[in-house]
């Protein structure tokens, strides 16, 4: 037997844009149901982004999200570029009047918003399986799953939220023709990236284009480095024991009278890179959010930050629709979450691009590459177009009163 149910919005994934969505609805006297395929501990322990925009971290604060995230999280003014042997700090909060990057992982943001998921009593559930969405052409979509117990359930809703990433079944569901543009690129390299219990070797992040291929150095603690080095796309990670990446990384990393500090790895993967936008980004009731709708390759650290923004516009839609009745925001979603998507886009491609060698590489690639960086690094203006892009694009400011963040429909351009 099927139970029954009645909620206003589903929410397909408890990554951080389904939790988090759930969360500002629930701020905005709005209910929802989140389902989710993995358990509990697996959300919680899946490694993945830890570079916040300043946007993002000020969002986080407002709604109540910022206690451990500014106890723990490590605030840094810029990054720095290396390239040709030389390494060069650029400093976005002096570039940009103030915005800074936060480096806070992505597992502390589930952990923390699952735990105030939980608190707030809300209904949200692991381990489901058979997620169907249905009645696509309606104004009640139905949400339709199995629990953990094998109860089979259906769920009427006013709108559906697929939060459910990349290989979601949301995005897949909207029905022929409903999808006007779905824009691809795949990279030839993917990242090999660890966790190792080994203090980060740098105060602020490191990247770095070396001719035998890019090398980031990122961190997540005082303690916890966490190092990504590009491979080939198709790599085999059992070609690369431990000692193998901590003399690459070296090799590619290093500068004179610079050490990088090993230790043991505690988790190492690789990454496939790709781009992907699909547009619109809603078919009439459902609304596609975060990797549902769009990938990025890590290299401008904006997926997760992109997650938290089409989020902050979905929810400020939702609580317009469903609490206040206006259905203005809801129908301009997808345009309005696009300018920045593909704003992004095209950061993590240039990115992308400027940074990573591949084996054989034409040279004068190459030297494209190189002199792209030396613009960054001496014109003021190049260094400040980067810092506006990495730091973030308009603030999401939340309004305690309407209890939204108003987003007007190109608030980048005010
Ligand atoms: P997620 O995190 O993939 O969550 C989707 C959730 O949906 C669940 N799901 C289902 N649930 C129920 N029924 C189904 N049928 C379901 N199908 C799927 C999944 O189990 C999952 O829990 O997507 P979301 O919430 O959109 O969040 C996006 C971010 O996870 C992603 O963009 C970032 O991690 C990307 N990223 C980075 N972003 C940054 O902003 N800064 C960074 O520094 C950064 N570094 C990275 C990254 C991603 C990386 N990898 C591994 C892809 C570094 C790496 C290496
Ligand atoms: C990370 O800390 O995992 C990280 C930082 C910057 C990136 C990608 C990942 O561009």
């Amino acid at each position: 037997m099927t139970v029954k149910h009645r909620t206003q919005v589903g929410i397909v994934g408890a990554g951080p844009a389904g939790l988090l969505l759930s969360h500002l609805l629930a701020l905005g006297g709005v209910d929802s149901i989140v389902i989710e395929a993995r358990s509990r501990a697996y959300c919680e322990a899946r490694q993945r982004a830890g570079m916040l925009e300043s946007t993002t971290v000020q969002l986080l604060r407002a709604v109540g999200l910022g206690r451990r995230l500014d106890a723990e999280g490590l605030e840094h003014d810029g990054i720095y570029l290396q390239f040709g042997g030389e390494r060069h700090h650029v400093n976005f909060r002096e570039l940009t009047g103030g915005r800074w990057v936060t480096i806070y992982a992505q597992t502390e943001i589930v952990k923390d918003l699952i735990r105030a998921r939980t608190a707030d009593r809300a209904a949200l559930e692991f381990e489901v399986s058979e997620t169907e969405v249905a009645g696509l052409d309606s104004d009640h979509p139905v949400l339709r799953y199995t629990d953990s117990a094998g109860q089979r359930h259906e769920v009427t809703c006013d709108a559906i939220a697929g939060c459910d990433g990349f290989h979601g079944i949301c995005r897949p569901a909207i029905p022929r023709g409903g999808l006007r543009l779905v824009a691809e690129r795949s990279y030839p390299y993917g990242w090999l990236g660890i966790l190792a219990k080994a203090p980060p070797s740098t105060d602020e992040v490191i990247y770095c284009r070396h001719e035998d291929g890019f090398a980031l150095h990122s961190m997540r603690t005082p303690e916890v480095g966490r190092l990504y080095l590009q491979v080939p796309a198709d790599e085999d990670i059992t070609r690369w024991p431990d000692d193998r990446i901590w003399d690459e990384l070296q090799r590619r990393l290093g500068v004179p009278g610079w050490e990088l500090q090993t230790g043991p790895i505690l988790e190492k993967g690789i990454t496939p890179m790709r781009s992907f936008v699909a547009t619109p980004m809603q078919y009439r009731r459902m609304y596609l959010a975060g990797d549902a709708a769009h990938i990025v390759p890590p290299t401008g650290a904006k997926g997760l930050n992109l997650a938290v923004a089409d989020v902050a516009a979905l929810a400020t839609a939702l609580i317009r629709l469903l609490r206040d009745g206006n259905p203005a925001l809801a129908d301009a979603y997808s345009e309005h979450c696009l300018e920045r998507v593909w704003r992004a886009t095209h950061l993590a491609w240039w990115m992308t691009a400027m940074m990573h060698v591949v084996p054989g590489q034409d040279p004068f690639e190459s030297a494209l590459q190189l002199a792209q960086l030396r613009n960054l690094v001496t014109s003021r203006a190049a260094a400040t177009m980067l810092a506006e892009n990495y730091t973030g694009y308009a603030p999401l400011r939340y309004d305690p009163a309407t209890r939204v963040v108003p987003t007007p429909l190109w608030p980048w351009v005010a």
